[in-house]
């Protein structure tokens, strides 16, 4: 019995529970260091040219400032909750530009960045979170599934959608986004197998941002996330989150190999939430401010800046461009939101399915009868 109960308990401290917060990580895969200094590494590698690097620039910035927003709406009533992306904007970014057209990526409700990749108007982002709608934009047309609360649901979503690729013989790929806590869920374990026994053309994108909710890291495994995926049969690899570089460089590669058959690959980009789980969340109350302090340091978008002005790949006047884009952008978001309208009730019943059902007619009917009996508010 004792045996058994010191295999099973949870105490502290954890195996290797301490590793993730080691500033020295070799099984991390980095191209650019939080000071901004770019590095090489023996098995992935990135080919941009100027433009392209200042365009990520612009992704990160234009993203947070997105987010940034949506946070003060929040907070002045126009949203009813909104989930933060602050800090993983280069994971999101990364594995997002690393989609070709016709690859399907499959979110959770973190997302907003990868869907500003994919060219899903934020409009249609903030209308989901303002209550007006289900999601809005069209799945197909952006390769971009909508977004999906269940923990780890959309991993057996994408691992079917990518048996289906294969079915059809198309050369395409399909990006699963998960959370560190996600790992833990029975679908997702249940949907890894399924992509490791089809060698279906899946990529499981993990961000590790420390926590689910208020449960930390070491909670939810005793070995780092990636190792996780040898168990599965498939390769994992530990990616740098806050390197935009090299999420770009190791998700390409793991696209590229699963539209050539090779089958899944388990990414985890190691990050930092550092924003609240959601605007309903108050993180102070189980993590101390001497931790964000410290990934402040590491932050995506500064070690960018840094490597492109100190390379002179971009100068001032780029940066205060970027920064005026950013202001239109939010005055964008912001006046559109506002002047998104209520649906009727009724508008409830037409995304169920794509054709009405006997039971849903009736409930529909049910509904309408039921609000036509109030005649100025008052039951008649
Ligand atoms: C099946 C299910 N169980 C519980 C929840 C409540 N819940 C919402 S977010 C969350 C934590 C998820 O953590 P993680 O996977 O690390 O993703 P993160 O929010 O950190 O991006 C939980 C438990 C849910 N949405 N779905
Ligand atoms: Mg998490």
């Amino acid at each position: 019995m004792t045996a058994l109960r010191e295999t099973t308990e949870v105490v502290d401290p954890v195996p290797g529970a301490d590793a993730p917060h080691l500033p020295q990580q070799p099984d991390l895969i980095q191209l650019l260091t939080p000071e901004g200094e770019r590095v090489e590494h023996p098995d992935y590698s990135v080919d941009l040219s100027e433009d392209e690097l200042r365009d990520l620039y612009r992704d990160l910035a234009l993203v947070r400032r997105w987010d940034v927003e949506a946070t003060a709406l929040q907070r002045q009533g126009e949203l009813g909750i909104w989930a933060s992306l602050l800090g993983q904007e280069a994971a999101q970014v990364g594995a997002g530009r690393a989609l070709r057209d016709g690859d399907m990526a499959f979110p959770t409700y973190r997302e907003h960045g990868v869907a500003w990749t994919r060219g899903v108007d934020p409009l249609h982002v903030m209308g989901l979170f303002r209550g007006v709608d289900n999601g809005g934009w069209d799945p197909v047309a952006t390769g971009f599934n909508l977004y999906t609360i269940v923990i780890g649901a959309q991993c057996l979503h994408a691992t079917g959608y990518a048996m289906g690729v294969q079915r059809d013989g198309a050369e395409s790929a399909v990006l699963a986004f998960l959370g560190d806590g996600a790992t833990s869920q029975g679908e997702v374990n249940e949907a890894m197998i399924f992509a490791a026994s089809f060698a279906a053309p899946v990529v499981f994108f993990c961000q590790n941002n420390q926590y689910a909710i208020s449960v930390p890291l070491e909670r939810q495994s005793r070995v780092p996330l990636y190792q996780r995926a040898a168990g599965f049969g498939f390769p994992g690899v530990r990616v740098d989150g806050n390197d935009v570089l090299a999420v770009l460089a190791v998700t390409r590669a793991a696209l590229q190999a699963a539209r050539e058959g090779q089958g899944p690959t388990f990414i985890e980009a190691f990050t930092y939430r550092m924003g609240a789980h959601t605007t309903s969340d108050d993180p102070t109350r189980y993590r101390l401010a001497s931790e964000l302090e410290e990934w402040k340091l590491r932050d995506p978008i500064a070690r960018l800046k840094a490597y492109l002005s100190r390379s002179g790949l971009a100068d001032q006047a780029f940066f205060d461009s970027v920064d005026a884009d950013g202001d239109e952008l939010a005055a964008r978001i912001r006046s559109g939101t506002l002047e998104l309208a209520d649906p009727p009730g009724t508008s409830m019943f037409d995304h169920v399915y794509a054709e009405q059902t006997p039971e849903l007619a009736a409930q529909r009917a049910e509904f309408e009868a039921y609000h036509a009996s109030f005649e100025g508010g008052v039951e008649r």
